[in-house]
């Protein structure tokens, strides 16, 4: 069966096996098992910066290299990017003016590496990496994964940036004794998430952010935690997240949208369940958004969030595009 890519808009929730209506155009890109070879290799990613990032995939993935250097190399491009402010040391700090990161990845062989509070390291994905390969934990945190990450070479870099701080200085100011309001809005909605299907067929995926603009010191996202921020299972598929990190954890986000891909959801209707069970486990939807992007083993995408707004990056041999994700509601 020839691959086919097609819009399905207000579809019937009987059709989608969820209980309510879809409110926006819904993307599937539908692959049959037998047009794998047509489809793969295939970079999916959040946001619309992945779209740079996918190229730089791409080039390992076209030179059938592994997903795994694939989606390291693609993020890579995302941390070295001083305009982004929620990846990377131009991220935005936390509330003490700390830029801290957190990142993670997972290979074929679900092997993970994971880092989290993280400062002045310019490629946590990297750091993340050499910690999977070279030491027998998944997870370094804090000065023990700087103290890691310049004991195998990476570069401390001055951080944060001039512009960085004067932006926190102005929030110190106005929100000096205010806890801010969880949001996860149109501004600050940076972080990379990135899954791939290399040329002989396997995944990986990796997810790197500055996580919440101002959080409290010391708190780690949903992206570097496996299962939450990301997870790969090469026999059914991979999933990322992007959004407020403590409703993602909460449901073990990925690793949830992975296990229902599992039971024979498809990668659309894994997203869409995922972000139901957040929205049935929450009292107050306001501000709390989450998106989730999967790819199953066959090449097949889904994408869904709870608030419009969310879009992801798709990179293959003959497409390379920005799409819309599908949606519960409006902001
Ligand atoms: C976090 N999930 O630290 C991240 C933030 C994010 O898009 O994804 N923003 O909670």
């Amino acid at each position: 069966m020839k691959r086919r890519s097609f819009f399905k808009l207000g579809l019937s929730a009987t059709v989608l096996g969820v209980l309510r209506p879809v409110k926006a155009a819904e993307v599937i890109l539908d692959n049959s098992l037998d047009s794998i070879d047509l489809v793969k290799p295939i970079v999916l990613s959040t946001w619309e910066h992945g779209l740079e990032a996918n190229e730089n995939a791409w080039k390992v993935l076209a030179a059938d290299g592994p997903a795994l250097d694939a989606v390291e190399q693609g993020v890579r491009t995302t941390e070295s990017d001083m305009s982004i402010r929620s990846v990377g040391i131009g991220g935005r700090p936390d509330r003490d003016g700390h830029v801290t990161l957190d990142a993670c990845i997972m290979d074929q062989n679900s092997k993970c590496g994971a880092v989290g509070y993280l400062e002045g390291i310019k490629h946590p994905i990297s750091v993340a990496r050499t910690i999977m390969e070279n030491t027998p934990h998944v997870m370094l945190v804090g000065q023990g994964a700087k103290d890691f990450a310049l004991g195998y070479g990476f570069k401390h870099v001055k951080s944060p940036l001039k512009e960085v701080k004067s932006e926190w200085k102005v929030w110190k100011k106005e929100n000096k004794d205010k806890f801010e309001k969880p949001e996860i809005n149109h501004e600050n909605h940076d972080t990379i998430g990135m899954i791939a299907l290399d040329s002989k067929g396997n995944l990986s995926g990796a997810c790197t952010t500055s996580g919440w603009g101002y959080k409290l010191p010391g708190r780690i996202g949903d992206s570097p935690i496996i299962g939450a921020g990301l997870f790969v299972d090469n026999e059914i598929g991979a999933a990322t997240a992007t959004g407020l990190g403590e409703a993602i954890i909460r449901i073990a986000g990925s690793h949830t949208v992975v296990e229902l891909m599992r039971q024979g959801r498809t990668p659309q209707q894994a997203c869409e369940e995922a972000v139901q069970r957040i929205i049935d486990k929450h009292d107050n939807m306001e501000g709390l958004q989450v998106g989730f992007l999967a790819l199953d083993k066959k090449g097949n995408v889904g994408a869904y969030s709870v608030f419009n707004g969310f879009n992801f990056a798709v990179k293959s041999k003959d497409r390379s595009e920005l799409i819309d994700a599908s949606f519960d509601r409006n902001w």
